[in-house]
């Protein structure tokens, strides 16, 4: 199957739905999660995206986050984001998000569903700040957006109780935000399902594609390497999000 076949189902589709991961970012200069660039000082991404590590350790969980938001701070969305943020406002698909990087949103993408929260933004933790008898937990706003980088402070604190803030992104361990799971299920109800640049292991994300599948839709991955779903989708496109998509782009043009 090629390009014009997909080219050709995109044609024909009137519910398009996109589930994008790390390597729609990685032309933008975004580190992907897996291989040797997720690596932060020697930890998984797995050891640091949790609510046991931002126990344990606060301040080693945020210079991380602080880090990731140093770099995604200096990146631009590429031809690949830019191609689906025309595509959402044509009303031509709908796209759903593991990337916390935002880079959908200043591409200027319609309607996007982000699953797993986004690096800037923030919430109270509801845990006081070691050894500092100031910080209490009280009736803390849900969510606040912070793009300062550096951070005034290290750890960052919660601007109402002066406890830990933590960003507010989905740890490892923790539960999508319903609306969200909920978006992305109705979402995945489509004539058309592509995952590009996801390695489609991590879950409930990851489900999304074969719970289309499940209901009847045409499915493609777009991806330099083979994944644990290219073998189930009907069309597979081996290569780069931020070539292929524009060649798709063209491809619909004509
Ligand atoms: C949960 C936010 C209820 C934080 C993230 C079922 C089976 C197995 C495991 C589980 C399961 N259900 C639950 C689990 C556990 C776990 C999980 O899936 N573990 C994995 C590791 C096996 N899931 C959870 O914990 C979820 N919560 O299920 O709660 C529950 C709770 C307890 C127990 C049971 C149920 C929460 C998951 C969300 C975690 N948070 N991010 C942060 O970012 O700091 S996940 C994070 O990693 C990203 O958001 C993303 O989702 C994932 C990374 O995946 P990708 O984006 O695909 O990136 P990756 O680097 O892996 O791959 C990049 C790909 O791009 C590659 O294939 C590469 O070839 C390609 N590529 C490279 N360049 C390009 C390209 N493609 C195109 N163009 C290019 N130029």
């Amino acid at each position: 199957m090629s390009l014009e076949d997909l080219a050709a189902h995109l044609r024909r589709a009137s519910r398009v739905t996109v589930l994008t991961g790390a390597g729609i970012s990685a032309a933008s200069g975004v580190p992907t999660f897996r291989g040797a660039e997720g690596l932060w000082r020697h930890y998984r991404p797995e050891d640091l995206a949790t609510a046991a590590a931002f126990h344990r350790d606060p301040l080693l969980v945020w210079e991380w986050y602080a880090s990731r938001r140093a770099v995604v701070g200096r990146c631009e969305p590429n031809p690949g984001h830019q191609v689906l943020a025309r595509w959402s406002r044509e009303r031509r698909c709908t796209v759903v998000t593991q990337n916390v990087d935002d880079l959908h949103h200043r591409a200027g993408t319609a309607g996007v569903i982000r699953l797993h929260g986004s690096l800037w933004e923030l919430r109270c933790a509801g845990v006081a700040v070691p050894g500092d008898r100031r910080s209490r937990h009280g009736v803390c706003p849900e969510e606040w957006r912070d793009e300062t980088v550096p951070f005034a402070e290290m750890p960052p604190r919660c601007p109402h109780c002066r406890g830990l803030a933590r960003p507010a992104v989905v740890w490892f361990g923790e539960t999508l935000r319903e609306r969200d799971m909920r978006d992305a299920a109705t979402a995945a109800r489509c004539d058309l399902f592509m995952a590009i640049g996801t390695s489609a292991i991590v879950h409930p994300a990851a489900g999304l594609l074969h719970e289309a599948q499940r209901q009847g839709a045409v499915t493609a991955e777009i991806n330099p390497v083979a994944t644990p779903a290219s073998r189930s989708v009907t069309i597979a496109i081996q290569g780069a999000a931020e070539d292929v998509l524009p060649r798709l782009d063209l491809l619909l043009a004509n």
